[in-house]
């Protein structure tokens, strides 16, 4: 088999139902043969844990853990779960992103301190941490992946302090695969998804009419699906990629290279 992730363990965040992005790597990292770990956002009421738990269960995750990236004691205890269970990391899946809903509408000039703060903080920040404690269990040749947007590059409507956020990570896999690469081949790109109907899309107003877009404009003339993300993200992981680092690659129907 070409795509071959058999034997190879793999820590998948940000899944919250069966419309994650993160769901769809999740599924197709599987079907290449890998050793899933998954996290969950814990909360008060239980509520993603076990929607998680029973979505991916049949994928029969070997490591279902708590994560908070905004907890930097759950950022250790998540490795420090993997050492033990594992003694060792192939590949790290960063799908985490959040700024607060009145950061997302309107004018980006009136983004709050706090909110700025807390969307960089989680959105971009996290990467950070995640492949600091992940570095030691790293195995040559491991892979991190995570994704962005075009917002990151071009002003879209109402992504306001996300396109900021998504800036800050992709310069953030540049550096962390400048930092990674030269002991132990370890690689991190980007992968920029098109629009998809998700949790995170979903509660915005106007991504129908980008959607529509899409549709109208890419040379695709269709959206992408998780499927074809995951598909993408576990190329990036397989030897198949290895020499490809610090990059943001496009699965997006080809929409960005439009020239209106
Ligand atoms: C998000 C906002 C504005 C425009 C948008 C998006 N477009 C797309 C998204 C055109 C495709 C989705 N996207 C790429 C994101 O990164 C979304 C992140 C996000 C979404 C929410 C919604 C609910 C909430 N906080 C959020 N934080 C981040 O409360």
């Amino acid at each position: 088999m070409l795509l071959d992730l058999s034997g190879k363990k793999i820590l998948v965040t940000g899944i919250a139902n069966n419309r994650s992005i993160a769901w769809g790597i999740a599924q197709q990292l599987k079907a290449a043969g890998a050793e899933l770990g998954i996290t969950y956002l814990p909360d008060e009421k239980g509520r993603f844990e076990a929607k998680v738990k029973e979505l991916t269960s049949p994928l029969n995750p070997s490591l279902f853990l708590a994560l908070n990236v905004q907890n930097s004691s759950q950022i250790e205890e998540v490795f420090e779960a993997i050492k033990n269970q594992w003694g060792q990391l192939d590949g790290l899946v960063h799908c985490l992103a959040f700024a607060g809903k009145e950061e997302l509408v309107g004018n980006y000039s009136a983004t709050s301190s706090e909110g700025f703060s807390r969307a960089l903080e989680i959105s971009a920040y996290s990467l950070a941490p995640l492949c600091k404690y992940a570095k030691p269990l790293f195995s040559k040749g491991a892979g991190v992946v995570t994704l962005t947007y075009l917002g990151a590059e071009r002003a879209i409507p109402n992504y306001n302090v996300m396109g900021v956020a998504k800036a800050a990570l992709e310069a953030s896999v540049r550096y962390l695969s400048e930092e990674l690469g030269p002991e132990n081949q370890v690689r991190v790109n980007a992968i920029s998804a098109g629009p998809i109907r998700t949790l995170a899309s979903s509660a915005i107003g106007g991504i129908l009419d980008m959607i529509h877009n899409v549709e109208e404009k890419a040379p695709l003339r269709r959206t992408v699906t998780q499927i074809e993300v995951g598909n993408t993200a576990a190329f990036l992981l397989s030897d198949l990629s290895s020499g490809i680092s610090g990059q943001t690659v496009y699965v997006d129907a080809g929409y960005c290279i439009n020239g209106m």
